[in-house]
């Protein structure tokens, strides 16, 4: 009996041992924390230990360590990973640490595909359920941020189909530096927790740029641009939610910038919009369509756009509307608003250039 229990606490010792892997399934080590190393083409590069990485993807040299990558992950030395079969090279220019083979555990753990998330473990924004592809369209990004250095992404684009899928998910995550193509379909969504879209660029947006849904709590955009959107640029469909719009561009033609849903299954609210230091340099429909038998309510401070005159002429500062029940016809405008209740904003918010 004691010998059978001794066996299988050894046993379970050895599978954890076996499954806190130092890099995700199919990535190979290709240095360590603090050691400078190098990818010759752009390559979503993992760093962290214990099954917790932060990914970035990189190209060339690059010092492996928090500093480069958002964060770390506590309790021993991180290492920097690469899918197997990229080309890499590592030259250990801080101190010694000769072989940074792959040492340490197996990598033989979870299956390579993880893909949509095992959202079990860590919330917040220590890394754990990252798909190692995280910056390709599709991805779902959850529980964690995800820094795509810039490359440029996209699917497809269906003109205004509703149906569309978007281009990236996230569950609680935040996305920084990264452009969507002529092809960004639904843009981004945000289906839970707290979202942040941090420097991302829509070449030209789709059917929208990036949506509040369903669980989702708020949805912060912070930095980055978008181009032409014949219809709305920020989507919001969750109630009793929050979405923030701060130092954000806009060019080219925009049908609104912001709308709460008009006709959502299930629609209601109130919804709450925070814009601030926005700069509108197209032309422009409405900044923010929001619905007053909803209790909605849209803050808006430092605006700056192009031609803008008041009370009217390009740009339709604060629109409110009545919405309604999806199936039941569209919603209807209320009129334009400033200093109410529905929009916090004055014609002193707005600035002409
Ligand atoms: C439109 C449509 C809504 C919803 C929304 C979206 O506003 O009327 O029902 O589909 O788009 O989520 O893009
Ligand atoms: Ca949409």
């Amino acid at each position: 009996m004691k010998a059978k229990l001794l066996i299988a606490g050894v046993l379970l010792a050895a599978t954890g041992l076996a499954s806190a892997a130092n890099r995700p399934s199919g990535y190979v080590t290709i240095c360590k924390e603090a050691q400078t190393c190098s990818v010759a083409n752009a390559t979503n590069v993992a760093f962290g230990r214990a099954d917790k990485f932060f990914y970035k993807v990189i190209t060339g040299s690059f010092v492996c360590n928090e500093a480069t990558f958002g964060g770390k992950t506590s309790g021993g030395v991180n290492e920097c990973s690469v899918p197997s079969g990229s080309s890499s090279s590592s030259s250990s220019s801080s101190s010694s640490s000769s072989s940074s083979s792959s040492s340490s555990s197996s990598s033989s753990s979870s299956s390579s595909s993880s893909s949509s998330s095992s959202s079990s473990s860590s919330s917040s924004s220590s890394g754990g359920t990252v798909p190692p592809n995280s910056c390709v369209a599709g991805s779902v990004i959850s529980n964690t941020t995800v820094d795509c250095g810039g490359i440029t992404v996209g699917t497809t684009c269906n003109g205004g189909s509703e149906s569309q899928l978007p281009v990236f998910t996230l569950n609680n995550g935040t996305i920084r530096n990264v452009r969507i193509n002529k092809n960004a379909a639904d843009g981004i969504h945000c289906v839970a927790g707290n979202c942040r879209i941090e420097n991302v660029v829509w070449e030209d947006v789709c059917e929208d740029a990036a949506t509040l849904k369903d669980a989702g709590v708020t949805l912060t955009i912070v930095g980055g641009s978008a181009n032409e959107a014949n219809d709305k640029v920020f989507q919001h469909n969750s109630k009793n939610s929050t979405i923030n719009i701060q130092d954000f561009q806009t060019f080219g033609r925009i049908g609104k910038l912001y709308r709460s849903c008009g006709d959502c299954t299930a629609n209601g609210g109130p919804r709450f919009v925070n814009i601030n230091n926005v700069q509108m340099n197209g032309s422009n429909g409405v900044v923010a369509g929001i619905n007053k038998n909803y209790g909605d309510k849209a803050t808006i401070r430092n605006l700056r756009m192009k031609n803008f005159n008041f009370p009217d002429g390009n740009g339709e500062i604060c629109l409110t509307h009545i919405g309604v029940e999806k199936g039941s016809g569209g919603s209807s405008e209320v009129g334009l608003e400033w200093n109410t209740a529905n929009c916090d904003v004055s014609p002193s918010d707005v600035t002409r250039f």
